[in-house]
């Protein structure tokens, strides 16, 4: 079996709002694997960093004062196509345009406070991981395997 890891990061109003555990629990029930946790304030280089790749963009300071206006939670998951399917779980970036059923379709509204953070691929995931978890992750055996894996 692969193992897939993705970025996952609870965004600023997602910690406020209480949607932590929600959160938490789509990615397990799914039976994903949890390797990695925790909660942060980011530092504005940090998130700078973190989203680079859209520096040029005009709503880049709304974005970077955004995600440094209260903790995140950062995750670490792994699973077979954990990135693309992590990707469908959240839903669109838009979250008018996400499908009810994923988070940004069911608990939010707004691009500019859109809850959650997930990779868009694997090597931006690796990226990432690198970035938010430059002291690792855990690696345990998970004794549910056999039963999420044929
Ligand atoms: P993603 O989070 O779905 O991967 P990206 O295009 O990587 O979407 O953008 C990163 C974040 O920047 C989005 O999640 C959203 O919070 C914010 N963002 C993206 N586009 C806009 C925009 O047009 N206006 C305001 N904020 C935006
Ligand atoms: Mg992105």
């Amino acid at each position: 079996m692969a193992t897939e890891q993705t970025y996952i990061m609870i965004k600023p109003d997602g910690v406020q709002r209480g949607l932590v555990g929600q959160i938490i629990q789509r990615f397990e029930q799914k039976g994903f694997f949890l390797r990695g946790m925790k909660m942060m304030q980011v530092e504005k280089s940090h998130a700078e960093k973190h989203y680079a790749d859209l520096s040029s963009k005009p709503f880049f300071g709304d974005l970077v004062d955004y995600m440094c206006s209260g903790p995140v939670v950062c995750m670490v998951w792994e699973g077979k196509e954990v990135v693309k399917t992590g990707r469908k779980i959240i839903g669109a970036t838009n979250p008018l345009a996400s499908e009810p059923g994923t988070i940004r379709g069911d608990f939010c509204i707004e691009l500019g406070r859109n809850v959650i953070h997930g990779s868009d691929a694997v090597e931006s995931a690796q990226h990432e991981i690198g970035l938010w978890f430059p002291e690792g992750v855990t690696n345990y055996e998970h004794t549910a395997k056999a039963w999420i894996y044929e």
